[in-house]
């Protein structure tokens, strides 16, 4: 009850902030950045995945992951405007839970804050995981068919981690896969191979998708994934999360 008050005020308050993880291309350039939620409660920090699931069971995660998605556009915008982004820059990347995702006026929000920020769709890319599947498989599978064609992209967070079939897979108009972390931290520094991780990659390319690892954390891992054509990656090896301007500050120093 403590936490649902305090998130409730901290909504209220705008007491949360973002920072953007950079998602680089084999070339060392930046392809895009993961935006991620903090919360200081009264100068506490709270852990993402705490508050997260308290703003879940409250469903104070539609105006939270509201707020999440119109401070993204904003900060994209305003990136755009400074010249800070590279030209290899193609998408920010925003999680999207369950709930928010089935909000009856999720794509509405979409739709006003590509207008408010002047954003074409494909710089947006949204990270559902696959419990967004779960029960009322229709409306959700209606729903990304849309924003897909009205150019949004699509990533599925926590690949092989849930619950759902891979039939969704073929069926649904998704851009690319992320390979969850705690495979990478299956690969070690004997090299011994990965079988799991070796074979998303080779389903992501078989059905056409973008693959990137996430929670790369050393050379070794960048290494491996590169030799078995995984071409994007996200991790502490590149970069940690980074408050606005320090990203921006991140993307000068790559070029
Ligand atoms: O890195 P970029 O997002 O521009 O890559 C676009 C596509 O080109 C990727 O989806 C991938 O299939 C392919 N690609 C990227 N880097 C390499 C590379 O180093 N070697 C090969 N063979 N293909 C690559
Ligand atoms: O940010 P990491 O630092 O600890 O995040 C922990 C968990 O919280 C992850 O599962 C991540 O997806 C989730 N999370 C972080 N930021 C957001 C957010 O903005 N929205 C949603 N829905 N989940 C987030
Ligand atoms: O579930 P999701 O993929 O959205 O969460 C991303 C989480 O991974 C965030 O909590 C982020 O802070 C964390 N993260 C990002 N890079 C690394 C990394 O290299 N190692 C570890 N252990 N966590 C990472
Ligand atoms: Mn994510
Ligand atoms: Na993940």
């Amino acid at each position: 009850l403590n936490l649902f008050n305090d998130l409730h005020q901290a909504i209220e308050e705008e007491a949360f902030y973002l920072v953007f993880q950079p998602q680089l291309n084999s070339r060392g350039e930046a392809s895009g950045a993961e935006v991620l939620c903090r919360w200081n409660n009264n100068g506490v920090p709270v852990a993402p995945d705490v508050f997260i699931a308290a703003a879940e069971e409250t469903n104070l995660i539609i105006p939270l992951g509201r707020w999440i998605l119109r401070q993204s556009c904003r900060h994209l915008q305003h990136w755009r405007q400074q010249g800070c982004l590279p030209a290899s820059f193609r998408q920010l990347a925003v999680n999207i839970s369950p709930i928010q995702f089935r909000d009856p006026q999720f794509e509405s929000l979409i739709n006003e804050l590509l207008e408010e920020y002047s954003l074409e769709p494909q710089w947006l890319e949204l990270e559902i995981t696959e419990n967004t599947f779960l029960g009322n498989n229709d409306e959700a599978r209606n729903k990304i068919e849309r924003l897909s064609q009205l150019g949004i992209r699509f990533a599925l967070d926590d690949f092989g981690t849930g619950y759902s079939s891979l039939s969704y897979l073929q069926q649904l108009p998704l851009h690319k896969l992320k390979i969850d972390r705690s495979f990478i931290t299956d690969i070690d520094k004997t090299d011994q191979p990965v079988p799991i991780i070796e074979s998303i990659i080779q389903l992501g390319h078989n059905l056409g998708l973008d693959v990137i690892a996430e929670g790369v954390e050393t050379e070794q891992q960048r290494d491996y994934l590169l030799a078995h054509q995984c071409y994007e990656f996200q991790g502490y090896w590149f970069s940690k999360p980074l408050n606005d301007e320090a990203f921006c500050r991140y993307l000068a120093e790559l070029q």
